[in-house]
C-alpha cells in the first residue's frame, strides 16, 4: 500500500484547503449570534444542527460513527490490523458566547481533511484512525471544562456529578442531552458507560490554532505542544444586606457587590505576586444582585480562571484567593455564602514519541516549527491520561482567540493538517 511516509510524500499530499475552508465558514453558520461572530452552546440547537454537519462529512468519507451516551462523536477508519489500539485525532465544535469560528474547529474538520487527504494518497493504516468530537471542551453551560474528554478518561466524580448538573435556566445536563438525542439509556451507570481504558489508543494527537502571539511574531508554521498548562476554575458568592442606595449610609453597609470587586482585584494581586509571568487569573463573570442602579447589593456572584504552567504555583494562588474571600467578608460584614473549586487540574505533558513525530513530520515538509507550551486547555490535557499525547499548533492573527476577530489562514491551516495527517500516518505504521 502506498505509504506517503516513505514516497516523497510532500507533494502528493494534496489539501483541498478551498473545500476546508468552505467547511469552517459554514459550520460558522450553524450560531446564535450574528456573524462575524459564533456562539454555539453544548446541545443548543445550532449545537445539534453542528453535529449533523460534521456527521454527514464523516459519512462522506466512508468512516463507521458512534456516538456515546453524553454526545463524544467516534469517526473510525478501519486499518488492516484493526485489533491494535487506534490513533486518535480530534477537537471540540462548541464556541464560547460571541467568539471566533476557528478555536476546535480546526481540529475537527482538519482532521477530517487529514483523513481525506491519506485516502487521496492512497495510503492504507495500520492501526486504525479515529476522528473524534468531544461533546463540549467549553465551560459554558455547565460549568464544566472538557466535559466530553474528562468523563472519557473516567472521572468517577463527573460520571457522578453530571445527574445533579444544571445550567443557568435550570435545565439539567440529562434534559438538556436528551433534548439533543444522547443519556437515552435509563441505567445508572449510563455516564461511567462513556470511560475508556488507558491504552484504548496508541496515541491522541489535536490540531489547533495556538490562541497566542508566539508563532505568528516568529514567523514560525508549525508549534509542537510539549505541556499543556494547569487549569483551575473557582465560584464565589457573597450575599450581604442589600437596601435602599440613598437611605443606607455608609457605615451601615455590607455590600456585596464591593466584596466582589475587592475579590476581583484580591485575585489580580495574588497572580502578580506569583513570582512568574506564567501565572494568569481572570474573572470572566461578575453577576451583581438584583442589579438596580439605585439598590445595594445584596448578592454577588463572581467566577473565576486561573492558571499556571506550574501545579504547585497554581494551588498557592487557589488558596490565596480562598483566604482573600474569607478575610474580605469578615471586614465588610458579608457572607460568603459559597466558594466552590469547580476543577483544579494538574498539567499534561506531551509524549516524547509524538513529539520526535511531529518534529520528523515538520522537517520532511521543510515547515519552520518550535516546541512550545500551551497556556490554553484543550481535550488534550485529560486524553495526555489514558494515551500518549501530542498537540500540533498553528499562527492564529495576532493570537487572537475567544473573539470574532480570531483568524487562521488557509495556508496555516493546510500545514497544519499536512503535519497531523502525515503524523497520524506514521503512527499508525507504528
Ligand atoms: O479556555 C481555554 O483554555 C480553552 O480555549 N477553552
Ligand atoms: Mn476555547
Ligand atoms: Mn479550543
Ligand atoms: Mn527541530
Amino acid at each position: 500500500p502506498a505509504n506517503p511516509f516513505v514516497s516523497d510524500s510532500s507533494n502528493s499530499l494534496f489539501v483541498d484547503i478551498e473545500s476546508l475552508q468552505r467547511q469552517i465558514d459554514e459550520l460558522s453558520t450553524f450560531s446564535d449570534t450574528p456573524a462575524p461572530t459564533v456562539t454555539r452552546i453544548l446541545f443548543s440547537d445550532k449545537d445539534v444542527l453542528a453535529r449533523k454537519y460534521i456527521k454527514s462529512i464523516m459519512c462522506q468519507l466512508g468512516l463507521s460513527v458512534r456516538e456515546d451516551a453524553v454526545g463524544n462523536i467516534f469517526a473510525r477508519w478501519e486499518g488492516y490490523e484493526a485489533e491494535l489500539p487506534a490513533v486518535a485525532t480530534g477537537s471540540h465544535i462548541d464556541a464560547i458566547p460571541y467568539s471566533g469560528k476557528y478555536d476546535g474547529v480546526v481540529g475537527v474538520l482538519g482532521a477530517l481533511e487529514a483523513i481525506s487527504v491519506l485516502k487521496r494518497s492512497g495510503f492504507q493504516p495500520k492501526r486504525s484512525l479515529e476522528v473524534i468530537l468531544f461533546t463540549s471542551e467549553e465551560p459554558t453551560r455547565f460549568g464544566i471544562s472538557c466535559l466530553g474528554s474528562r468523563l472519557l478518561v473516567g472521572s468517577e466524580q463527573l460520571s457522578e456529578g453530571l445527574k445533579e448538573a444544571v445550567d443557568g435556566q435550570n435545565t439539567s445536563f440529562l434534559d438538556a442531552a436528551r433534548s439533543a438525542g444522547y443519556a437515552e439509556d435509563q441505567e445508572d451507570n449510563l455516564f461511567s458507560s462513556v470511560f475508556l481504558k488507558k491504552g484504548h489508543y496508541f496515541a491522541f494527537l489535536e490540531l489547533h490554532i495556538e490562541q497566542g502571539p508566539i508563532l505568528e511574531e516568529e514567523g514560525v508554521s508549525i508549534g509542537i505542544v510539549t505541556a499543556i498548562a494547569a487549569p483551575a476554575s473557582i465560584k464565589v458568592d457573597f450575599e450581604g444586606g442589600g437596601g435602599h442606595a440613598g437611605a443606607v449610609l455608609m457605615p451601615a453597609r455590607n455590600d456585596a457587590g464591593l466584596a466582589a470587586a475587592e475579590l476581583a482585584l484580591a485575585v489580580e494581586r495574588h497572580v502578580l505576586a506569583s513570582g512568574s509571568v506564567d501565572s494568569v487569573g481572570t474573572i470572566g463573570i461578575l453577576e451583581l444582585h438584583p442589579g438596580a442602579v439605585n439598590s445595594i447589593p445584596s448578592k454577588s456572584h463572581l467566577e473565576i480562571d486561573t492558571r499556571d504552567i506550574d501545579e504547585e504555583r497554581r494551588n498557592k494562588i487557589v488558596s490565596g484567593i480562598h483566604q482573600s474571600a474569607v478575610e474580605i467578608a469578615e471586614r465588610r460584614r458579608v457572607k460568603l455564602s459559597s466558594f466552590k473549586i469547580v476543577n483544579q487540574d494538574p498539567p499534561a505533558s506531551s509524549d516524547e514519541l509524538v513529539i520526535n513525530a511531529m518534529e520528523m513530520v515538520s522537517q520532511k515538509l521543510n515547515l519552520t516549527h518550535k516546541l512550545m507550551i500551551s497556556r490554553a486547555y484543550h481535550d488534550s490535557l485529560f486524553m495526555a491520561r489514558i494515551s500518549r499525547m501530542g498537540m500540533i499548533f498553528i499562527p492564529c492573527f495576532k493570537g487572537f482567540s475567544h473573539k470574532p476577530e480570531e483568524y487562521a489562514s488557509p495556508v496555516d491551516i493546510a500545514n497544519g493538517v499536512k503535519v497531523l495527517a502525515l503524523t497520524l500516518a506514521k503512527l499508525s505504521l507504528e
